[in-house]
């Protein structure tokens, strides 16, 4: 068994488990996975096992550096792993990028919560029958403009070094990637700049295997 578990959700729904993912994954540390299965009635309390916040993702670190540990809350996990591996560059050297970036994962986690409500990661909900479904409301179009309206900024002011919002991979395109997800699945209209940064998103190894992970899942009732 690794030193490194980190327990998640349906790779196909659980948002918030992608992010710590796809981080941990850039740092080339080798790690287990442990999935819970979402929306059954037992599921609250196999998280309670590993969490007493009763969500996931929570990142089980068993002796390395710094002895038994649990970490939950996505953005905390993702900061633990830039912090622990620095040599992966997960945040940006520069502190006024750094600053900047830590602003808009601040913004993801705590913000947009119309977005989430009515976009929910289902990243293989593709066909436009499926896209039919969904017009945003007022609100939810409010957080679209306003996430397209960051990725183009960081791409513009601090992205020239790469493809993603600081250049390089960091763990501002972690906590962004499952809002990517939602934008391609429902088919929203996005800017050249943010359409271009959705397919980096996508093109990401990684993310390749996460998604072709969870279309092997079997789908979920709707929540
Ligand atoms: N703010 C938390 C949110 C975590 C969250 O809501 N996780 C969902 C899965 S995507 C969950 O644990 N749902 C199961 C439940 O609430 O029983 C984070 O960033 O980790």
């Amino acid at each position: 068994m690794s030193d490194l578990i980190l327990v998640i959700g349906n790779k196909n729904y659980s948002s918030w488990s992608l992010r710590p993912w796809l981080a941990l994954k850039a740092t080339g540390q080798p790690f287990d996975e442990a999935l819970i299965v979402l929306r059954r009635p037992e599921t609250k309390a196999e998280i309670l096992l590993h969490s007493p916040a009763g969500k996931l993702p929570v990142l089980k670190v068993n002796g390395l550096k710094h002895g038994d540990l649990t970490i939950w809350e996505s953005l905390a996990i993702c900061d633990y792993i830039a912090e622990t591996w620095p040599d992966a560059r997960l945040l940006p050297a520069d502190a006024r990028a750094r600053a900047v970036a830590r602003s808009v994962m601040s913004e993801m986690h705590a913000g947009f919560v119309a977005l989430r409500r009515e976009l929910p990661m289902d990243i293989h909900k593709l066909s436009p029958a499926a896209q039919q479904g969904v017009t945003p409301s007022d609100e939810a179009r409010l957080d679209i403009a306003r996430v397209q309206q960051i990725w183009q900024d960081c791409r513009g002011r601090f992205g020239k070094q790469g493809e993603f919002l600081f250049g390089g991979f960091t763990i501002a395109d972690a906590m962004y990637a499952p809002v990517a997800t939602r934008l391609r699945s429902y088919g929203v209209a996005m800017d050249p700049v943010s359409e271009a940064y959705v397919n980096a998103i996508y093109a990401l190894p990684a993310m390749q295997e996460w998604c072709a992970a969870a279309a092997r899942e079997a789908p979920l009732p709707e929540n």
